[in-house]
């Protein structure tokens, strides 16, 4: 498999971008060697630039939950696109998604279109710090909500330790504005409001973790956060910027039956297209300007072509039936062959996955949080990896990341990964 052009476009992206790439993960430090560069996408498929054919399970980070280039999305950009890229003015079909979203999140009685994850859920916390006039925010070990400097945060060392920052050039006060506790630990986060009583704006969380690896929440961690956060005045705010439209039609607080003060959606809403959103309780969301007095703007807000992106997506969706069983019955089959493939050749691994989203861990216990995520075997994971890409499976490039099935990926290409990870196990076992 020659990757001779991805090389020579990887060595000129160095001279254009800080280590070749547009987005950190996207270098596949965590796994070696050098990314290739990707031509184009059909389906379940990508190309790269040398020509070799991968089945896809990044799907953009989640975006693509019809798979590449679908035909009613791109007909619906193009379209777009001759009516005129973008008018910085109000336009109807950010109405047309908005009324699709508000249909699928009752909780989100009022909404903002943004143009990323992370300009959701930092819009958001602004947001909440204003309406309970508090600072604090505190965030779970493992989540990852974009970055915003005070959410580039890891675990202090104590249970209630302000946190330390994950990136340099966050000044220490700005991190110290948020507290970092265990995943699927509610003695944590209560005794974290205990320690700090009244200074905690919110709870962010994401309700079924991705960027730790896929953990789900532990049974009734949901519930008892958000009851603990209104017992203390505080705010729970769901990102649910790879779980809205993911793990559902109504994500996981319509999976799990549990409604937040503030939702955080992105990518399946833009359909590939740079789409963000918050929103909530119509008393909270009032006090976004111009209504209220929290300040949060965007050029490409409500961007025409992403709008409809991300309309055709909800609607292709919605136009298939059974969308969500049938994305439970493949990612199901791909979890049991993993699973079976791995056994076979006695490599202890944990999957964890809920509907289309999934995680094969090299751990030999239960992940159930970052702690236990930390003790997978990431070097075995990376010769997997690598293993996987030569057989023609595009794997998340880290162990901590989610891997996505789509309605384009067909019982035969579940069949094909899954022969591909039997040869890929049973090459770590003999080397
Ligand atoms: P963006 O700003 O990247 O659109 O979204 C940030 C974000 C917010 N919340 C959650 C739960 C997220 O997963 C993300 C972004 N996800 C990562 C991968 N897990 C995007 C990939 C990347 O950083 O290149």
């Amino acid at each position: 498999m020659s990757t001779r052009r991805s090389q020579q476009l990887f060595a000129r992206a160095q001279e254009f971008f800080p280590g070749g790439v547009n987005s950190p993960v996207r270098a596949w430090h965590s796994v070696g060697g050098e990314p290739v560069f990707i031509a184009r996408g059909a389906g379940a498929k990508i190309v790269d630039v040398d020509g070799n054919e991968y089945l896809d399970y990044v799907g953009s980070w989640g975006p693509l939950i019809l798979g590449h280039s679908h035909p009613r999305v791109v007909a619906a950009i193009q379209a777009a696109a001759m009516r005129g890229a973008s008018y910085g003015a109000p336009c109807e079909p950010e109405i047309e998604l908005a009324q699709r979203i508000t249909g699928a999140f009752p909780s989100m009685e009022r909404m903002r279109f943004v143009s990323s994850g992370t300009e959701a859920t930092m819009s958001a916390l602004r947001l909440a710090r204003a309406f309970t006039r508090r600072s604090k925010v505190l965030k779970f070990a493992g989540g990852y909500h974009g970055h915003a400097d005070f959410l580039l945060a890891r675990a202090g060392s104590g249970i209630a330790t302000l946190a330390l920052s994950d990136s340099a050039g966050v000044p220490s006060d700005i991190a110290a504005t948020t507290l970092v506790v265990p995943y699927n630990n509610l003695q944590a986060v209560e005794q974290a409001f205990h320690v700090r009583p009244e200074e905690i704006a919110a709870i962010v969380v994401e309700p079924v973790a991705g960027n730790m690896g896929v953990v789900p929440p532990a049974p009734g961690f949901l519930q008892g956060l958000v009851a603990t956060a209104h017992h203390h005045g505080a705010l729970a705010i769901f990102d649910e910027v790879i779980t809205g439209f993911r793990v559902g039609w109504g994500g996981a607080q319509g999976l799990f039956g549990i409604a937040p003060d503030l939702t955080c959606l992105g990518k399946i809403v833009g359909g590939g297209l740079p789409v963000g959103a918050y929103g909530g309780r119509r008393e909270i969301m009032d006090l976004v300007a111009p209504s209220g007095p929290v300040y949060q703007a965007g050029t490409l807000s409500g961007n025409p072509l992403a709008m409809a992106a991300g309309i055709a997506t909800l609607d292709a969706i919605a136009d298939t039936p059974n969308a969500y069983a049938e994305l439970e019955r493949r990612s199901a089959l791909l979890e049991q062959g993993l699973r079976d493939a791995a056994r076979q050749v006695a490599i202890p691994v944990s999957v964890n996955r809920v509907g289309s989203m999934l995680t094969l861990f090299f751990n030999r216990g239960t992940v159930a949080d970052y702690d236990s995520a930390t003790q997978s075997d990431t070097d075995l994971f990376a010769r997997y990896f690598r293993a996987m890409l030569t057989n023609r499976v595009y794997l998340p490039p880290s162990q901590f990341e989610a891997a996505f099935v789509s309605l384009a990926h067909s019982d035969q290409d579940i069949a094909d990964t899954i022969d591909g990870a039997q040869t890929a196990f049973q090459g770590l076992r003999a080397s």
